[in-house]
């Protein structure tokens, strides 16, 4: 059976389906979470999604938000869980609360090792775009609020559909996505332009901290008080930068690591480079987190290895 058509009948046999997602969720986490929650309720089942962690008050756009569980539901009995987007379990958000139940490991992070008990992994923009070709395997039918959560998920991984990850059968899905009555450019707008004064602060210190190496076509700059969900925007911020191979950018966590997130725009596979580091990603987009180093040693680490990469 294919993975397709085991999770169809996984899900069919289920009652009480557990809906769970990385770590600092974003609009592909949530809106793939919420889109599984709204189909599943089409089939008379009884999801529930847990997302333990507070969210931007932005995805309120998503329908359904309100309907998450912030604890964890003890007092139902779940037959199955499902983990969206999460390339390893380790990245599941409180992980080691999850019963003891089969797990279905829906996600596109190509260095996903398959912890599933059933595992879904394609090479595609985003679990968005993954869910939707599921719906429409298994003939199921969308609504508005369905459409909305997969498309806000789509346009967020793909940054509004401008990622090489983006294929014709991309555009195919979310074409079929607006078929059903939704308001994209609300919703894009709700996604990608409800910045305040905080993020503005963030990206002059992004300016004021940017280094552009022209010789080996590396901009990178770092940040110290940078919130885990705006790690995206800044590194799509320092991309639009002309003319590099790779862009970086380091910044502390609560914890006191340093994370690193890497972009190539040319040939460079970022992710085979931060494998060295124990990082990890996509060939275009990838992170690395280190431990017990200061920020300005994790520059020196990082750029000068890359150096004697991208040349
Ligand atoms: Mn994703």
């Amino acid at each position: 059976m294919s993975p397709s058509q085991s999770i169809l009948a996984q899900l069919l046999a289920a009652t009480n389906v557990l809906i769970v997602t990385h770590q600092d969720p974003d609009f592909d986490a949530i809106g793939s979470s919420l889109a599984l929650y709204w189909a599943l309720k089409k089939q008379g089942k009884a999801p529930t999604v847990w997302v333990p962690q507070v969210i931007a008050e932005n995805y309120d756009c998503l329908p359904g938000i309100e309907s998450r569980a912030i604890a964890f539901p003890s007092d139902t009995k779940f037959d199955l869980i499902v983990a969206l987007d999460a390339a390893r379990k380790e990245r599941i958000a409180e992980w080691e609360t999850l019963p003891n139940l089969p797990i279905i490991n829906i996600d596109h992070h190509q260095d996903n090792p398959e912890y599933g008990d059933t595992n879904h992994v394609v090479r595609i923009s985003s679990v968005g775009e993954l869910l939707t070709e599921l719906f429409s395997d298994w003939k199921w039918p969308l609504s508005t609020d369905i459409a909305t959560c997969l498309y806000a998920a789509i346009a967020f991984d793909t940054s509004r559909f401008q990622y090489n990850s983006v294929t014709p059968d991309t555009h195919r899905r979310a074409a079929s996505l607006l078929e059903h009555n939704i308001n994209h450019t609300r919703l894009n707008e709700s996604i990608f332009e409800r910045k305040d004064h905080h993020y503005f602060s963030i990206i002059k210190s992004t300016c004021d901290n940017m280094i552009v190496d022209h010789d080996y076509g590396i901009c990178y700059t770092k940040l110290t008080n940078l919130p885990d969900t705006m790690g995206s925007e800044i590194i799509d911020f320092i991309r639009q930068q002309e003319g590099m191979a790779v862009y970086a950018v380091f910044r502390t966590t609560e914890s006191g690591d340093v994370k690193v997130s890497l972009r190539s725009k040319l040939n460079f596979d970022v992710a085979a480079f931060a494998a060295q580091f124990g990082g990890g990603g996509h060939k275009m987009a990838a992170g690395i987190r280190l431990t017990d180093i200061s920020l300005d040693e994790a520059i020196t680490r990082v750029i000068t290895a890359l150096k004697k990469e991208v040349k």
